[in-house]
């Protein structure tokens, strides 16, 4: 395991030790690619102990068709990589207020990574998989626990079955990150990795991939990962929406700057369009100007953005803003009972000294 039981490792704070969840710490958000020690994980029961060697997938159809695959056939049926971010759901829950239950992630809760594997569509055209009649695809895993009147569940999570056979960008059944095999953390032998959805649609450790004639009504489909709001009907947790970090100054370690040249950096991503516009306050959101955009080289990524700041003495609160197709990152928080999707604009106090 890649994670150790105490203590930070590589470039994470731990956030509870059993199940192991972890994040990233913002200086690592900087590369391009989160480096693997640093890679954030979350996982809802302990990691499952699967053999490699023993390991299948099994495949099914509402025609009858039932296969089973070594990850050596998965392997020889072509590789894409691609290179994504996840985010958890629950990233940014802590800035809610009032505060709610639930794994207590500041913003360290997302990563990128380059992923290797063979695409969802390119299985299911190999096998001959036929999608007639199909609403879903159900994602099973080897990781299991008891739930409060649920008992003992697996890990389990659906897609409409056109998400899932999108194609090109679409889910990929993944068995290396960044070029190493799969780490047990996330998911060893084989995870699916669905691009621009919040990263509890991706899967880790599958066994069975089977179509559904039906929704599928799971725990962590209807009772976790849903916004839920007193009153109000539960809506499921899909896509990323926009946000922008800042990296620098680090909001955490340099409340105090000095006077002059400074510049404001860090990143921005969204998991439903481009990011179309970064505009940072410097006045806690009195006034907003336009950041300076460098694309990242694959749309799934996060792009880089800069502000140059002439900072003045006094107290300052920084704030970035993402924009993308759908609308802007919102400037208050959208609180639900679960602290899902919380994208809420950063806000860095910083002072600067004369
Ligand atoms: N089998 C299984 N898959 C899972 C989970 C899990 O608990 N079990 N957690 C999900 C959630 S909530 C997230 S945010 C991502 C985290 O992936 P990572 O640990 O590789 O960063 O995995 C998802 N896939
Ligand atoms: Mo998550």
């Amino acid at each position: 395991m890649d994670a150790t039981p105490s203590g930070r490792h590589g470039n994470r704070t731990p956030v509870t030790h059993s199940p192991p969840n972890a994040e990233t710490h913002r200086a690592a958000l900087a590369a391009p690619l989160t480096e693997l020690d640093d890679f954030y994980i979350r996982s809802n029961f302990p990691v499952p102990d699967v053999d490699p060697e023993e390991w299948r997938l099994t495949v099914r159809d509402l025609t009858g068709l039932e296969v089973t695959l070594s990850l050596s056939e998965l392997q020889a049926l072509g590789t894409t990589c691609l290179r994504t971010t996840l985010e958890c759901a629950g990233n940014g829950r802590t800035l809610l207020d009032p505060p709610v239950d639930g794994t207590a992630w500041t913003l360290g809760g997302t990563s990128t990574a380059e992923f290797t594997g063979v695409s969802l569509k390119r299985l299911f055209d190999h096998l001959g998989v036929s999608a007639e009649a199909a609403q879903e695809c159900l994602f099973s895993a080897a990781d299991q626990g008891d739930k409060p009147d649920w008992g003992r569940i697996f890990f389990e999570r659906s897609l409409p079955i056109e998400d899932a056979l999108r194609d090109p960008n679409g889910p990929l059944l993944v068995w290396a990150m960044n070029g190493e095999p799969l780490r047990a953390n996330h998911g060893a032998p084989l995870r699916l990795v669905v691009p621009g959805w919040y990263a509890v649609a991706s899967v880790k450790w599958l066994t069975a991939i089977s179509l559904l004639a039906e929704p599928f009504s799971g725990y962590f489909q209807t009772d976790q990962y849903v916004y839920r709001n007193a009153g109000q009907p539960i809506q499921p947790v899909q896509r990323m929406k926009c946000r922008a970090l800042i990296l620098a100054p680090d909001p955490e370690s340099a409340a105090r700057l000095e006077a002059g040249e400074q510049t404001i950096s860090g990143i921005a991503w969204s998991g439903t369009s481009a990011i179309t516009g970064v505009t940072v306050s410097t006045d806690g959101g009195a006034t907003w100007s336009d950041a300076e955009i460098s694309p990242a080289a694959d749309r799934l990524t996060p792009v880089r953005w800069q502000f140059p700041w002439i900072a003045t003495g006094g107290d300052h609160v920084l704030i970035a803003r993402a924009h993308d197709d759908e609308g802007s990152q919102p400037l208050e928080q959208v609180w639900n009972e679960l602290g899902y999707g919380n994208n809420v604009v950063q806000r860095c106090p910083v002072r600067i000294e004369v």
